[in-house]
C-alpha cells in the first residue's frame, strides 16, 4: 500500500513551510513541479523546480486563471497505476505520474473578511486548486494530497519512516481532509454570494466550520465533543485568547458565550454571572468592583463555580474580589497586568480576553439542530429603548423605575423562557428561568429574592421596591399579581395577550406602573 513519491506538484497561496517541505522532497530525489509564485519562491531558495507551464508545454494564461487545468497535470494525478489502460494512455500522451499534490487555495475567506471589492472576491475564487485537490483525493489509492501547512509535518514524518513513501491510511486521512476543505471553501463562496443577494434563508444552506479544539467530553462525560468555529468573526468565545487555566469544557464554552453576549447588551459597565447558561446575577453601574458585589448578592449560592463576564477592562480591584470565590471562567475584552497577576494565583481559573465586544444589534444567524434537520433564524438582535415603550397603566414609571425596567428586560432576553427578572438599582434581585408556566417563574424569582435577603440578614425581601420584567406577555393576571405581592412597583412586558385588559386592570388596582415593549424575547 505504500507509494513512493517521485514527482510532486506544489501550488500554494500560503507559502508558510513551503521551502522546508520543498527541501525535504528535493533531498529525497522528488521532482518538483510548481506554478508561478510558488515556483519562484522555491527557486529563490535554491531548489531545482520545474514550472507547470514548462511541464505541459502550455503557458499560464488569463492572469493565471488557467495554469494547472491541463491533461498532463490531471492525467498524471488521476491515472490508476494498476490499470494497463491508464498506463497506456500515459505513455501515448506523454503523461508523467504525479504522486503528491500540495495545494492551498486562493485566500477567498480572508479576502471577503477584509471587506474587499466584489470583483476582488470573485478573482479570489480558486478553480484550478480545488480541481487538483479533488482529483488527488479521488485517486488516494496512489496519490497523497496536502491542503494545509499544518499537515506538512505528518507527511514528512511518514516519508522519513517509510523510505520516501506514504501509507494508504495517511492518504485516506488526507483525502477526507481535502474534500472537507473544498466543501468548506465552496460553502464560504456560497454564503458570500447569498449575503450579496440578501438571501438569508437560501434554498440551499451550507455552513463550513474548522475544528478549533477537541473537548474532553460533551454536555455529559459519555458524550464526545469538539468546538468548531465558522468564518463569522463575531468577537467572543470563538475569537477569545485563553491566558491561563484548565482547558475549557463544552459547558464552559456554552456558558461563557451566554455570559459575554449578555454583558455586551449594556453601554454602562456590567458584570454577569452565569450558571447553566442562565444568569444568576447581573448588575450595571460605574465601578466594576462595586457592580460585582451587587451582581454576586443576587444569588451567591448559585454563583459558586460560575462563569463571569464583564464588558470593560478587568482591573486589579475586581480581580482581587474574583479570587475570593471559586469560579470556572472569567471573560473580558481586556485584562490589565495587575489583574492578570492576581488571577494567576488561581491556577485552574480560565481567563479569556477577546479584544472587543460583540455588537448586540448586529445581524447574524442562529442555528439549532433537530432530528433530521435544523432550524435557522436571525439571531435575536432586537433591543428595546425607552422610546419603544408604551405605558398602559394609569401610573407612569418613575425615572428610576424606567432605568431598571430597561435593564431588567435586557437581562430577561438572556434568560431561558419562561423568564422573569426582578431588578432594583441596576442589579437583578431575583431571576426565574426555564419554567413551563410563567407564574412559576414569577414565584421562583420572588422566592429567590426573599431567600437571598434572609440569608444576608436583611429584613425585607429584595423584591420590595423592585421592577419586574417578563420575556413574554403575562397570559393571566396571576403572574403579575405574584410580582406585586412580592413588592414590585413596575412591570415591563411585551403585551399582546388576549387578556391584556384584565392584566392592565389588575396592575392599576395594585398601583403598578406597566409598560409594553411590543417585542418578545423567547429563548430556549
Ligand atoms: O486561477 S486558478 O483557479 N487556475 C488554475 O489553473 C490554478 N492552479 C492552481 N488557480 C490555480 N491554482 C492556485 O494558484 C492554487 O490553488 C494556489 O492557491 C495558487 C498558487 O499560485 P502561485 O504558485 O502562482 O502563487
Amino acid at each position: 500500500d505504500d507509494i513512493r513519491i517521485t514527482r510532486a506538484l506544489l501550488s500554494v497561496s500560503d507559502k508558510a513551510g513551503l521551502i522546508e517541505l520543498g527541501r525535504f522532497l528535493a533531498a529525497r530525489g522528488v521532482e518538483l513541479l510548481s506554478t508561478g509564485g510558488s515556483a519562484k519562491a522555491l527557486a529563490q531558495a535554491g531548489l531545482a523546480v520545474k514550472e507547470v507551464a514548462t511541464h505541459t508545454g502550455f503557458p499560464e494564461i488569463m492572469d493565471g486563471r488557467v495554469k494547472t487545468l491541463h491533461p498532463k497535470i490531471h492525467g498524471g494525478i488521476l491515472a490508476r497505476r494498476d490499470s494497463a489502460e491508464h498506463r497506456a494512455a500515459m505513455t501515448a500522451h506523454d503523461i508523467a505520474p504525479i504522486d503528491l499534490v500540495v495545494i492551498n487555495l486562493y485566500p477567498f475567506e480572508a479576502t471577503v473578511a477584509k471587506g474587499a471589492a466584489y470583483e476582488d472576491c470573485v478573482e479570489n475564487i480558486d478553480i484550478g486548486g480545488p480541481a487538483l485537490i479533488r482529483a488527488a483525493a479521488k485517486n488516494h489509492d496512489f496519490v497523497a494530497v496536502v491542503t494545509d501547512p499544518v499537515d506538512y509535518d505528518a507527511l514528512m514524518e511518514e516519508m522519513t519512516a517509510k523510505g520516501g513513501g506514504t501509507s494508504l491510511a495517511l492518504r485516506r486521512r488526507l483525502a477526507s481532509l481535502a474534500y472537507a476543505r473544498t466543501a468548506a471553501y465552496d460553502a464560504a463562496i456560497a454564503r458570500w454570494m447569498q449575503a450579496e443577494e440578501k438571501d438569508r434563508f437560501p434554498r440551499r444552506f451550507v455552513l463550513g466550520g474548522e475544528r478549533r479544539q477537541m473537548l474532553r467530553y460533551g454536555e455529559n462525560p459519555h458524550q464526545q465533543a469538539a468546538f468548531y468555529t465558522t468564518s463569522d468573526r463575531r468577537p467572543g468565545i470563538a475569537t477569545a485568547r485563553q491566558l491561563q487555566g484548565k482547558e475549557l469544557s463544552y459547558n464552559n464554552l456554552n456558558d461563557t458565550d451566554a455570559a459575554f453576549e449578555l454583558v455586551a447588551e449594556f453601554e454602562a459597565p456590567a458584570v454577569a454571572i452565569i450558571k447553566h447558561a442562565n444568569p444568576c446575577g447581573v448588575a450595571i453601574g460605574k465601578d466594576l468592583a462595586e457592580i460585582w458585589e451587587r451582581a454576586l448578592a443576587c444569588d451567591p449560592v448559585s454563583a459558586f463555580g460560575g462563569i463571569v463576564a464583564i464588558n470593560r477592562k478587568l482591573e486589579a480591584d475586581l480581580a482581587e474580589r474574583l479570587t475570593k470565590l471559586f469560579l470556572e471562567v472569567v471573560i473580558a475584552p481586556e485584562v490589565d497586568e495587575n489583574a492578570a497577576a492576581l488571577l494567576a494565583a488561581k491556577g485552574n481559573l480560565r481567563l479569556l480576553t477577546t479584544g472587543a465586544l460583540p455588537d448586540p444589534a448586529a445581524p447574524g444567524l442562529s442555528l439549532k439542530l433537530l432530528s433530521g434537520g435544523f432550524l435557522l433564524q436571525d439571531r435575536d438582535n432586537g433591543r428595546i429603548a425607552a422610546r419603544d415603550l408604551k405605558t398602559v397603566t394609569k401610573r407612569k414609571p418613575t425615572e428610576r423605575e424606567l432605568a431598571d425596567l430597561l435593564f431588567a428586560f435586557r437581562v430577561a432576553k438572556h434568560v431561558k423562557s419562561n423568564a422573569i427578572v426582578y431588578a432594583r438599582n441596576g442589579a437583578t434581585v431575583g431571576i426565574g428561568a426555564g419554567q413551563m408556566s410563567r407564574v412559576d417563574s414569577s414565584r421562583i424569582a420572588a422566592w429567590k429574592s426573599r431567600e437571598m435577603a434572609e440569608a444576608a440578614g436583611e429584613k425585607e425581601s429584595r423584591a420590595k421596591g423592585s421592577v419586574v420584567a417578563s420575556d413574554a406577555f403575562f397570559p393571566f393576571a396571576d403572574g403579575l399579581l405574584a410580582a406585586a405581592e412580592a413588592g414590585a412597583t413596575a412591570v415591563i412586558q411585551p403585551g399582546g395577550s388576549m387578556r391584556d385588559e384584565d392584566v392592565i386592570k389588575a396592575a392599576d388596582e395594585a398601583g403598578l406602573a406597566m409598560v409594553f415593549t411590543g417585542m418578545r424575547h423567547f429563548r430556549h
